[in-house]
Parts: structure tokens; C-alpha cells; sequence
């Protein structure tokens, strides 16, 4: 009997082959037999300059150099900015990139000639033998710098704003002025970035018979990469394949289509005849990728005595770096998400989104969340603290209630619609959470660790995270004439276990067994249309539209069987890969057969099959027909759209110990409460959010970009950024609440970012907690700590 794999703890299937190192990245495709010419990038290494001349004479003597491209190297499409890939409305001055830069430079790292030779030793020797001429200009560097305004990044972005945006629900300002309490204040997040082990790498073809390209790249959105290259080369998408083999790791930063790269890699292997190949360097992703999270915010709040929001207003400064090419992405989800599970009574935010003279601001897995969530959950405590309430209580006061679903927050949505929860059980979350913690016992713990010289805290964070953005993603369903079925989505996949859970979609479907099923992600050929990997929302997208491939599958196996045993298909049933009459094993044809069935003319050639099917072929008057307009073939191909996203939602909380002497800060205790609706796999997502909340512990205790008042990035090396190693990550008790969304037909919400989101205002509620001290800016350092410990016993 086949078993049920939704919701079965499976393992990770593709999990085997990586761990064996027989993974096949990017830059290994080189080894297919033909030696590919290697690019290096000869990036900016002042943050404001004007460049005033570029001297390629010594560099065209280096040995094995093949090519030197400038900005006057480009043509046509590739000539003009890399595109501003989501416009909005509140954008002011967007500004993006060239391809390679054209007359100025905007940050350390910027790419301005693009170097080909024989190996990357050759071209990076041509490299420093270029002569740039520059003109210096001043660096904006850092928002107090931004908002000062005195010296602009674009002179047409006055005041370096490049966005303003403003929502308001109610009239907040009568709303805080009448509150009984009101409390002001500021909390800011300092710049960090997404560092997959594997960097980004692209590898390109040019196939002078056909006339076409095959790029590989490191990417989470192939599809996306493709249309990009082909706009800008001139060429028609029928002309460009991309692949996306083994990624290892994304969190946001490979969903940038184009980057410079995957553009200047195929033009390069076009105009040259010959493969060529870039792979970027640890220094490289510091300086030339993309970072995310700096943010401002200032705070006003209203509330009753018993803690409940009257009116919540909010001005949110946002450091989107050099150029915009995401648009403002990240602070429209910030101040649409910050709300998280509460009702706000009025409320108001604006942001403005503020160019710097350093590295482009793209979402990094959780996209502006953390920062909401930092700032509602702080402002949470800071309630709680002055009316002397329990913070859970504050919490629960203000919770939407599961009766009140579908809720709308009245507030549009950063995909243009009205932003509103599906569903979800906050009271019930809190509860969980309060139990896996032992929130209640705390305080006898916190008694225990006193009397014995420790110090100890507890902090909580809630968010609610919309998942599954659209518009669509599609999903293709074939069963072989082996049986095997192969199922191909056009997203990429960079470690989440999608080929592991769409099979366990499909194996349902089709009542065959798991290792029957084969998934391939990101491959252009394979899957022509799709969007991405992003915003958690593969599961939601391509999960149901797999599913729904399956049963346009399903639906014509059973006619074919249908009109091969003479009777009413809706008197089958597909039970262990083989479709029956309900109830009788007797009366059976297996999905293989159909297969075959399915495609008259391979059983009028093959014997063996001609056998196994029983007829003599399709002129065999007792083979059933394919039916008039009906493709030949066992497969399905569909598209799942939504109609809006759908929530997920959390909350965690942790014990942290201060050293008392050093104030070093150890999590001693993480727990974990999640809703993502129904669960594919729970496994994989419990790994997703362990994964994630180990990221958000490096965006709360180590990672920052450390940037000097020229723009100079002072850490961009894994010797100087620190990351938590596992030895500082602890065990982490992870909870699961399944309220299935309405809005599609599996019931799943999305999990891969939840992780990283609300952890900083959790850490920093356990040190507040933990010390009586007020934290204002994360991340926070032990030496941070100490000194804000000593200005707090001098007040
Ligand atoms: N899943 C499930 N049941 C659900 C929801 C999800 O079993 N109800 C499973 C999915 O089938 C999938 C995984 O959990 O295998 C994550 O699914 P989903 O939430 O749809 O997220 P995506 O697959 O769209 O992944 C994107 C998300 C983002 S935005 C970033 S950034 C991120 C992340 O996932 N980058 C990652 N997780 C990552 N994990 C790894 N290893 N590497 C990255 O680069």
C-alpha cells in the first residue's frame, strides 16, 4: 500500500549526493570538457569618484589575456542602466547601475571593466594593470549622514531620497494626543548581508550553429536571468537557456536579475566564440553583492491602561545603498508588515528610503521583517515596562482573534492589493510558546541563577510574515513509459528541499512511491516560465501547482484506463500506481501501461510493450483511442496564481545569561512556536527555521558591515565578519500549529524566511530582561553591552 508522504517527515532525498561532495555547481561546469576563459572584475575602489580616464595599455600585454570590456564596449540594451525591477509609486529619483560604470562610481566595489583571459591569474594580473583616473568626490556613508543631506550620493536625489512613502489607517495623531500614555522612542538595525558558502557564478556558451546561448548560473530566479539576457544581448528568449545546477545557498542575494555578471559573461562568450566562466571571491560578495536591513526607526505610541494600541505611528529611515535596483522592496514590506498579529487601533507609517555611497540594498531572507518585527516587539516591552503588565499579557491584549479572519488591516499590500491575514491562532501560539519556554517558571529560575551569581533573561518576539506572493508559478507532471514520474517547476532551488517535498506532493497524487518521483528546479529548458524562489513562497506556489499538474494527470490516466477496461472512469481509483476499479485489485492497469497507452505509436513499434499493454496497436480495434484533441502523452502542465498572499506566523522566545564581568551573552534556552499552515514536510521545515534562526542569531549578537567614513567596507572577509559558529547556536525546541490557509488548494503557507524574523527583538527583550538596561540598536556587541551596563549604573 502506498503510505501518505504530505505531512510525512521524509528525508531530504537530494541531501545524499551533496553530502558526498558530488554536487555540481556552477563553476564545476567548466570541467565538461572544454576549458572555459576565465573573468575577473576590476571594481571601484573609491565609494564617490568621477572617472575621468581609463588607460587598457599595460594591461593588453599581459600574457593570456583575451579581452578588456569598458562601459564604451557596450551596445544597444546593455548601454542603458540594468533595469529598476520593481517600480512603485513613492520612487522618486531610481536610480540603477550600469552593467559596467559609465562616468562615475557610487560605492567600493562597482564594476568597471570586465577583464577575459586564459585563467583568472591572467586576468586579474590585466586587471591591476588598468589605469583608472578619477575625479574624488565626497562619500555619503551611514542614514545620519543620508538625512543630513549636505552631501548627495545623485545629484538628482535632493536630500538622498530616492522614495517617500506614507500609509495611514485612522487619524493617528488624534488618536495618540487623546491616549492615556503615550511613549517615544528609537530603534535602529545596523547593515548585514545574506553569505551563501557558495558565492555568485556564472558560465556561458555561445552555440555559433544555433545561434544561441547556455548560461549556468547561481541563481535563485533562472527564468528571470534568461529574460534579463536576452533584453539586454538583443537576443530572442528562444535563443537563451539558463540553467541553475547546484546553488549553494541563496538567501535573497542571487534573486537580482541580471546582476552585471550574468549580462557581461554571455556577451563576452558571444563576441569571443568560446565559453567563458566568473566566479566571485569571498572579498567580492562583501563589496559587489548586496547587503540589507539598515534601518531607522522612530517610534510614537498610544495606549490604554490595560496596554491596548490606540494609535501606533512610525517614520522609518531606510539605507538602500548606491542604486535601487529592487526598488523600495524592503521598506514597503517593513511598514506594511510591522503590525504583525495586533490591531493596531490608528496607524501611521512613513519611510524614506535613502541613498549611500555603499553596496545595494536587496531583500535578504526575511526583507525588511526583521526590522518590523524588531521595532513592534520592542515597543511591545516598552509598554508592558511602564504600566508594570506581564509582556505576554500586553501580547494577548492586543492579538487579533481567530473569529476575526479574514482581517484587513486596511492597508495595501507591496504587491498593489489590500494587505489581509487569511488565517491563524495567536492566543493559541502564545499559549504553546508560554508552555515550551516555561514562561511561567521563569521567575523561580531567574531566583535560582540569582543565588548563585548569574545572570539571566527572558525575551519573546511575535511577527506574522506574508508568504506566497504571486503571480504565479507553474508545475509539469509526466509519467514516463518506465513509470517514473518527472516533475519540473520553473523556480530554483538553492538547499530548501523542494525536489524532497514536491515529490511527496506528487506521489500523493498519483498513489506512486516516493523514489518514483523526480523533480528538476531552475532549468529553462525543462521549464520555461516561472518567477522565482523568494518571499517563501515555493511551497505555496509550486507545491500547489505541481499538485494540480498531478491531477490534470490523474484525470486523463483514468479516462485512458477508463475506455481500455469499458467502464466509467468515475468508478476508478489510483491506488498504488495503479489505476482500479474501486474496491478491485482485479480490475487494474498501471499508470506505466497508460503511459504507454497514451502514446500510440511507441506500442506499435516495441513488442515488449505491445505485451505488457495487451493490445496489437493503435489499429488494434480494441485499443483505446487517444480522444480527438487530446495531446498524446501522460502529462500535465499547470499554473497556480493566487488571489493575495497568505500568513504565516511565529513566536519564539529565549533565556539568555549575561557574564557579569565580560557581558559575553550566551542563549542558553530557544524555543520555537510556527504556523505554516498544513505541512509538506515538517522536517525540511523545522530545518528552515533552525537554519533561519541561526541566521538571526548572527544578525543579533555578530554581523554588521563595519564601513569607515570613506566607504571603505573595514570586515568584508569571514575573518573580520563574524558569523556564529554551531558552538554558538543552542538547541532550539520547535513547536508546530497548522492552521491550513483558505486560499489554496494544499492549505500551505510559506517557512523558509520565518526563522530569521523576529529574533533580534527577541534577544534584545532577553538582555533588557536580563539587566533592566535599554537597548536601542542591534546588533549588540559584549563590549556594547558593558558600556551601555555602565552608563546605566551612572544614571
Ligand atoms: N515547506 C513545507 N511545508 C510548508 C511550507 C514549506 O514543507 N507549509 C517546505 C517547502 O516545501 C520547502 C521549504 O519548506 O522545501 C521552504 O519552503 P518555502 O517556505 O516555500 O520557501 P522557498 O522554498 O520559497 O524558499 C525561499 C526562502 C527564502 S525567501 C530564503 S531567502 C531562503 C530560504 O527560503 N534561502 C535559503 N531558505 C533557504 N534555505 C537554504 N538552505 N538556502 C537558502 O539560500
Amino acid at each position: 500500500m502506498t503510505t501518505r508522504q504530505f505531512g510525512e517527515r521524509v528525508l531530504r532525498y537530494e541531501d545524499n549526493r551533496l553530502v558526498r561532495g558530488e554536487g555540481r555547481y556552477t563553476d564545476d561546469v567548466a570541467r565538461d570538457g572544454i576549458d572555459a576563459l576565465s573573468a575577473a572584475v576590476l571594481r571601484s575602489p573609491h565609494a564617490h569618484a568621477r572617472i575621468t580616464d581609463i588607460d587598457v595599455t599595460e594591461a593588453i600585454d599581459v600574457p593570456g589575456l583575451v579581452a578588456i570590456y569598458t562601459y564604451d564596449d557596450l551596445a544597444g540594451p546593455l548601454a542603458a542602466p540594468l533595469p529598476l525591477l520593481i517600480p512603485h509609486p513613492s520612487i522618486i529619483a531610481g536610480r540603477t547601475q550600469y552593467a559596467l560604470a559609465k562616468d562615475e562610481v557610487n560605492y567600493v566595489g562597482e564594476a568597471i571593466a570586465f577583464i577575459v583571459a586564459k585563467d583568472r591569474y591572467a586576468a586579474e594580473d590585466a586587471a591591476d594593470k588598468i589605469a583608472v583616473s578619477y575625479e574624488f568626490l565626497p562619500p555619503v556613508v551611514g542614514l545620519e549622514q543620508a538625512r543630513d543631506g549636505q552631501l548627495l550620493v545623485h545629484d538628482d536625489a535632493p536630500g538622498n531620497v530616492g522614495a517617500h512613502f506614507e500609509q495611514e489607517v485612522g487619524d493617528v495623531e488624534s488618536a495618540i494626543a487623546n491616549a492615556p500614555h503615550t511613549l517615544s522612542f528609537t530603534h535602529a538595525i545596523e547593515r548585514s548581508a545574506s553569505m551563501p558558502l557558495e558565492g555568485r557564478a556564472v558560465h556561458a556558451r555561445w552555440d555559433d550553429v544555433d545561434q544561441s546561448l547556455r548560461v549556468y548560473t547561481s541563481t535563485q530566479a533562472s527564468t528571470s536571468v534568461r529574460a534579463a539576457i536576452a533584453a539586454k544581448l538583443g537576443l530572442d528568449l528562444s535563443q537563451v537557456e539558463v540553467i541553475a545546477p547546484d546553488v549553494g545557498g541563496g538567501f535573497g542575494v542571487k534573486i537580482v536579475h541580471p546582476w552585471p555578471e550574468e549580462l557581461l559573461v554571455p556577451m563576452a562568450a558571444r563576441m569571443l566564440g568560446q565559453p567563458v566562466k566568473f566566479t566571485e571571491d569571498r572579498r567580492e560578495h562583501f563589496i559587489s553583492a548586496a547587503h540589507e536591513r539598515g534601518q531607522i526607526h522612530d517610534i510614537t505610541v498610544g495606549f490604554d491602561d490595560a496596554g491596548r494600541l490606540l494609535g501606533l505611528d512610525v517614520r522609518v529611515w531606510h539605507d538602500h545603498g548606491a542604486y535601487m535596483p529592487y526598488g523600495v522592496i524592503v521598506p514597503i514590506i517593513t511598514s506594511t508588515q510591522l503590525l504583525g498579529p495586533y490591531k493596531p487601533g490608528a496607524y501611521r507609517c512613513v519611510f524614506d528610503s535613502l541613498y549611500t555611497n555603499t553596496v545595494i540594498v536587496t531583500p535578504y531572507r526575511g526583507a525588511g521583517r526583521p526590522q518590523a518585527v524588531y521595532a513592534m516587539e520592542r515597543t511591545m516591552d516598552r509598554i508592558a515596562d511602564a504600566l508594570g503588565l506581564d509582556r505576554t499579557t500586553v501580547r494577548s491584549r492586543n492579538f487579533i482573534q481567530p473569529d476575526e479572519f479574514p482581517y484587513d488591516h486596511g492597508l495595501i499590500f507591496q504587491d498593489g492589493r489590500p494587505l489581509i491575514y487569511d488565517s491563524g491562532d495567536y492566543p493559541k501560539s502564545l499559549a504553546m510558546l508560554k508552555d515550551l519556554v516555561g514562561w511561567d517558571d521563569f521567575a523561580a529560575q531567574r531566583r535560582i541563577a540569582a543565588s548563585e551569581g548569574r545572570i539571566v533573561g527572558l525575551g519573546i518576539g511575535c511577527y506574522v510574515e506574508g508568504t506566497g506572493v504571486g503571480p504565479y508559478e507553474g508545475g509539469h507532471v509526466q509519467v514516463e513509459t518506465t513509470g517514473k514520474v518527472k516533475v519540473s517547476t520553473g523556480l530554483t532551488s538553492q538547499g530548501q528541499g523542494h525536489q524532497t517535498s514536491f515529490a511527496q506532493i506528487v506521489a500523493d497524487e498519483l498513489g506512486v512511491p516516493l523514489e518514483d518521483v523526480e523533480v528538476t528546479t531552475g532549468d529553462t529548458r525543462r521549464f520555461p516560465y516561472a518567477v522565482g524562489t523568494f518571499a517563501s513562497r515555493a511551497a505555496v506556489m509550486s507545491g500547489n501547482a505541481v499538485a494540480l499538474a498531478a491531477r490534470a494527470v490523474r484525470v486523463k490516466a483514468t479516462r485512458i484506463a477508463a475506455d481500455a477496461m469499458e467502464v466509467d472512469p468515475n468508478d476508478l481509483e489510483i491506488v498504488d500506481g495503479l489505476v482500479r476499479v474501486k474496491g478491485s485489485a482485479d480490475q487494474s492497469i498501471a499508470l506505466q501501461t497508460i503511459a504507454v497507452l497514451s502514446n500510440p505509436l511507441r506500442y506499435a513499434f516495441d513488442d515488449a510493450t505491445r505485451a505488457a499493454t495487451q493490445f496489437a496497436g493503435p489499429n488494434d480495434p480494441d485499443a483505446p483511442p487517444v480522444a480527438a484533441g487530446e495531446a498524446p502523452g501522460l502529462e500535465g502542465r499547470e499554473y497556480y496564481s493566487p488571489i493575495r498572499s497568505t500568513f504565516a506566523s511565529g513566536m519564539h522566545a529565549a533565556i539568555v545569561e549575561i557574564d557579569p564581568q565580560t557581558s559575553e551573552i550566551t542563549i542558553l534556552k530557544y524555543a520555537v512556536v510556527h504556523d505554516c499552515g498544513r505541512m509538506i514536510n515538517p522536517m525540511i521545515v523545522e530545518g528552515q527555521i533552525h537554519g533561519g534562526v541561526a541566521q538571526g542569531i548572527g544578525g543579533a549578537l555578530y554581523e554588521r558591515m563595519a564601513y569607515d567614513e570613506y566607504g571603505q567596507l573595514q570586515n568584508a572577509s569571514f575573518m573580520d565578519f563574524l558569523m556564529p559558529y554551531a558552538s554558538e547556536i543552542p538547541h532550539i525546541d520547535t513547536a508546530h500549529l497548522e492552521t491550513p490557509s483558505p486560499l489554496n488548494p494544499l492549505g500551505i503557507k510559506g517557512a523558509g524566511e520565518a526563522g530569521v524574523i523576529p529574533v533580534s527583538a527577541v534577544i534584545a527583550s532577553a538582555i533588557e530582561d536580563a539587566l533592566g538596561v535599554r537597548i536601542s540598536a542591534m546588533p549588540i556587541s559584549p563590549s556594547e553591552l558593558h558600556h551601555l551596563r555602565a552608563a546605566a549604573a551612572n544614571d
